[in-house]
């Protein structure tokens, strides 16, 4: 990791020294991560939930499952963490699918930290 920047301004005992040395960090940032959230509902069924689960996040029955079950009883949980266009692809894969079989499922993302 780049994290070393620094600046030395001169004159420290005043020898007449008016040099400024500056060293920058090598701007390589990572770009940042989107958490893709599932928000519970009152009418979707708990099936369609599982099955979307395993078809766009590609999580086993049981995975799909216990993560279906979570935002059952919490309101929501964090089903994957993507680049913002496969997190932006997944938001859309999924609500489209939920607006095609008439469920009011909602999907959306957040930036991490
Ligand atoms: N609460 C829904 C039900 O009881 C099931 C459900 C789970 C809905 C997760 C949405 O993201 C969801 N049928």
């Amino acid at each position: 990791m780049h994290r070393d920047a620094f600046i030395m301004a001169g004159r420290s005992e005043d020898d007449g020294d008016t040099s400024v040395l500056t060293a920058t960090k090598p701007k390589t940032k990572r770009p940042p991560l989107y958490k893709v959230l599932l928000l519970n509902d009152d009418f979707t069924p708990m099936e369609f939930v599982v099955h979307v689960l395993e078809r766009f996040f590609g999580l086993n029955h049981a995975q799909a499952f216990e993560i279906m079950l979570t935002v059952h009883k919490k309101g929501v949980a964090v089903v994957g963490v993507f680049s913002h266009e496969i997190a932006e692809t997944k938001v859309a894969q999924v609500m489209d699918f939920a607006r095609r079989h008439q469920h009011p499922l909602q999907c959306t993302m957040e930036k991490e930290e």
